[in-house]
């Protein structure tokens, strides 16, 4: 048996599998003290974790301890855990079944069409619901709505926003659209995180960060799309916006949650790109990708106040500095860098304002349609990839074949250029029959 010196005169032994490895300082002073008061010679802890064993102080204790350590004990709990009592059920399970009766049932497409026209929260939310499914019969009629909405759509200015997480993105939300909607703008808030399957959405996490926004009655605000790739989340928030703009909301904000490459996609669905920045030590332009700054079409430096202030003002003035290397963005507008307070709320309008002419400035010279444009036929050919990928997966020969070949390359038997030519051969060879 190995024992550890974690505690004076206290010995124990952790289970290997137990991911609990940290003793907890004021635990074991209780224990010891119901050693002390309870228990004269040896004691056991045990709460499925780990097993503990508390060595007596006195000599003569310590003597019968040795003895009684060199044979073999059957380990007891001395911590007594009564067994809970199940509480009443707090939802009636035939209203739960109605409610699940009900999400499931389809309604008419007039009833949506004209539900998120006239501004109804109900049919909008049960709309982008069918958007996020993956059923067949919703996606049939989710594009028919979706094409129903979009003579409607495209009025709103859509805001992207990016930034390390802890960068402050969500309280930024909340003091920007408190602000807007305060002023009669519709807001809708949505997320794009491709990592939302684990963390089931961490935007909703966030609602309770935005507190104020998430019940005005001019905001909206959705947790991301939480399926699968990048590729089909970024698509769902695509049509999540026209959605969104059909029903009236004239400013859209989509947040990154996820990391990585969640930025790319964003940038593709909206007219603003910002990217929100803290001071760090010093190396303020560490660690941020050259390809974010470029993406980006304005920066706040958040987080200046108290005494930090001093320091976002130097990480805004790098930022500057290092925004004259990169050539004129093909808006022709500058990058502005701006500092700001989510949290006090210092320069907030000031961010907003830079965002406003920069909109206006590019659909004045045009470069906001060409834009839009593109992005459109981006959008057209992420869903003709993302169309074949499903149907190559989910053809039953490759789904068969594919772990055969996956095995081959794994063990060295194939190349990895050959498994994928004949995983194609066959798929090919099948639709060409
Ligand atoms: N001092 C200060 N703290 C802020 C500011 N904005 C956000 N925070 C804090 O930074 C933490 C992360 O903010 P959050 O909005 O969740 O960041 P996100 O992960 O980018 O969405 C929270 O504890 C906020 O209270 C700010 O302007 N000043
Ligand atoms: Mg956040």
């Amino acid at each position: 048996m190995a024992y550890g010196p974690l505690h004076p005169g206290l010995h124990c032994r952790l289970n290997p599998q137990s991911p609990l490895r940290v003793w907890q300082p004021q635990a074991i002073s209780h224990r010891q003290q119901q050693f002390n008061n309870s228990t004269p010679n040896n004691s056991t802890i045990n709460n499925n974790h780990y097993l503990c064993k508390i060595k007596p102080h006195n000599t003569a204790a310590a003597m019968e301890h040795e003895h009684f350590e060199n044979q073999e004990h059957e380990w007891e709990s001395n911590l007594k855990v009564t067994e809970g009592v199940e509480g009443p059920i707090q939802v009636n399970p035939n209203a739960l079944e109605r409610m699940k009766r009900n999400q499931q049932q389809l309604m008419p497409l007039e009833w949506y069409v004209n539900g998120i026209l006239k501004g109804d929260r109900v049919a909008l939310s049960k709309a982008i619901t069918l958007v996020e499914s993956a059923l067949p019969k919703h996606q049939d009629l989710a594009q028919q709505i979706i094409a129903a909405c979009l003579p409607h759509a495209g009025k709103a200015l859509r805001l992207g926003i990016t930034g390390v997480p802890g960068a402050g993105k969500s309280t930024f939300i909340e003091a920007l659209g408190v602000h807007l909607c305060n002023k009669g703008q519709k807001l809708a808030v949505l997320a794009i995180d491709p990592s939302s399957q684990r963390s089931k959405g961490s935007i909703l996490g966030d609602k309770t960060r935005m507190e104020t926004l998430s019940v005005h009655p001019n905001a909206y605000i959705r947790p991301s799309a939480s399926a699968g790739t990048l590729g089909g989340v970024a698509r769902k928030t695509r049509e999540t916006i026209i959605l969104c703009e059909a029903a009236g909301y004239d400013t859209i904000f989509v947040e990154t949650v996820g990391v990585g490459q969640s930025e790319t996609a964003v940038h593709s669905m909206v007219d603003f790109f910002l990217l929100i920045l803290i001071s760090g030590a010093g190396d303020e332009l560490q660690g941020i990708k050259r390809g974010i700054m470029e993406m980006a079409d304005g920066i706040a430096v958040n987080k200046a106040d108290g005494d930090n202030v001093m320091r976002a003002n130097r990480a805004a003035a790098e930022c500057r500095n290092a925004l004259h290397l990169f050539p004129l963005p093909e808006s022709g507008q500058e990058t502005k860098v701006l500092t700001c307070s989510a949290l006090t709320g210092f320069q907030i309008d000031e961010v907003w304002q830079m965002v406003a002419d920069h909109v206006q400035a590019i659909r004045d010279n045009g470069y906001l349609y060409k834009k839009r444009a593109q992005q459109d036929v981006q959008m057209m050919y992420d869903s003709m990839d993302s169309a074949l990928k499903n149907d190559f997966y989910q053809n039953q020969l490759v789904a068969d074949l594919l772990p055969l070949v996956e095995s081959d390359v794994r063990g060295q038997r194939m190349s990895a250029y050959i498994g994928a030519q004949q995983l194609l051969d066959a798929y090919f060879n099948i639709l060409k029959r």
